[in-house]
């Protein structure tokens, strides 16, 4: 995952030895506290191994997949009395999970997955050390619970200097391309300088056509990609840059906006909204403030984060969604994130002056916040990293 306890206190070493005395000071007000929700267990007969994502295959089957960091993909009905989950997929001997942030991190599937069976894993390699591989699977001829494991196809294999850091979703966006998150190749304060370089695809989200192949290439560059163009040696498949580990991100199925929450080094959790082309200032940033003494960003070229918190609201977020369910309307619209270490979860509204409020929606759960999901009718889940899925719905006043 992407903080274990030893992490954490890694990262806590860091704020004390960091140069910068006051890099470690709370000098921004905390988070408003303003309870509205509340987590109940939405399937009290099932339990994985360390889950770190759930989703539907779009296909209208009524099934959910869950992936858990081993390399195992779980499949099971979404009625409420559902008892048992079935494996998938298991890929466990080609994933490595030798570095706490390894793992089986994410999966898409394809848009046109009822039709064409197809579906996309993020991995950290086993036989590629310290290497994320991005690859195309299919379901299997005769089992629609079962994937077909020969099936491969390897899209893109990036080369991770450090086994932390190694972003993790990959989701298709509205407009039919596959997005991916990279983290900035890892250790901490992005030494090798990765996440202002456009010609590395550490700390960026990328976007690509699963559909075709430019040439040398095992996919598409999508014609609008901002970078194709200039400037010279930047990744064309780059989205979005200044990114120093995504985790999770997603799309409003209402606007289409993308939301990412970018986990932090000493001071600042944030959470972007991330545009075409988008600069999101590390390492020259971190938060609203500067963090690197090497590197400068023009206030012009930054796009700031919609929300932020310290470190003693939190020390590494999950981005989640917005909510569009139709179950509760009372959570319409607003954008629902949390923390991995403190249990805190977010509520994101959007004011009428256009101005974003941000205020912890329920304190210190027992939910260690692996990952949001939603169902295919947009209601809202959290992954338990210790096992257990549960639904977000409101307080009961
Ligand atoms: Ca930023």
């Amino acid at each position: 995952m992407k903080l274990s306890t030893l992490s954490t206190l890694a990262l806590i070493g860091l704020c004390a030895l960091t140069p910068i005395a006051t890099a470690c000071s709370q000098d921004q007000a905390p988070s408003a506290v303003e309870p509205s929700i509340e987590v109940e267990r939405a399937w009290p007969n099932l339990k994985f191994k360390k889950p770190l994502f759930m989703t539907p295959a779009g296909d209208g089957n009524g099934r959910l997949f869950v992936i858990e960091k081993e390399g195992v993909i779980r499949v099971f009905d979404a009625k409420q009395e559902t008892t048992k989950s079935n494996v998938f997929l298991d890929i466990r001997e080609r994933v490595s999970v030798r570095g706490d942030e390894e793992g089986l991190l994410g999966i898409a599937f394809h848009p046109k997955y009822k039709d064409n069976g197809l579906f996309y894993l993020h991995y950290s390699s086993s036989t590629n050390d310290k290497t994320g591989t991005l690859s195309e699977f299919r379901v299997s001829k005769d089992d629609v619970d079962k994937a077909d494991a020969s099936s491969e196809r390897i899209l893109l294999e990036q080369k991770q200097p450090w086994r932390n850091h190694n972003g993790g979703m990959i989701c298709f966006g509205p407009d039919g391309y596959l997005y991916m998150a990279l983290g900035d190749g890892g250790a901490g304060g992005d030494p090798q300088g990765n996440g202002q370089n456009l010609s590395t695809l550490l700390g960026t989200i990328l976007r690509i056509d699963v559909n075709t192949k430019d040439e040398g290439l095992e996919y598409g560059i999508p014609k609008d990609n901002p970078f194709i163009e200039k400037p010279k040696g930047a990744r064309p498949e780059i989205w979005a840059y200044g990114l120093r580990n995504v985790w999770r991100f997603s799309f409003d199925r209402k606007t289409g906006d993308l939301w990412a929450g970018d986990v932090g080094q000493n001071r600042w959790e944030e959470v972007d909204i991330v545009t075409s082309g988008g600069n999101y200032g590390w390492r020259a940033r971190e938060g609203f403030d500067q963090f690197s003494k090497k590197e400068t960003l023009d206030p012009k070229e930054v796009i700031e984060p919609v929300a932020v918190y310290g470190r003693k609201e939190g020390m590494s977020i999950t981005g989640g969604y917005v909510y569009r369910g139709k179950r509760f309307p009372s959570l319409q619209g607003s954008y629902f994130y949390g923390d991995f270490v403190t249990r805190n979860f977010w509520r994101i509204t959007k004011q009428e002056d256009g101005s974003y409020k941000n205020a912890i929606a329920l304190e210190s759960t027992k939910v260690v916040i692996a990952s949001f999901a939603e169902d295919a009718d947009g209601e809202l889940y959290v992954l338990n990293y210790a096992g257990e899925i549960y639904r977000v719905v409101p307080k009961e006043l």
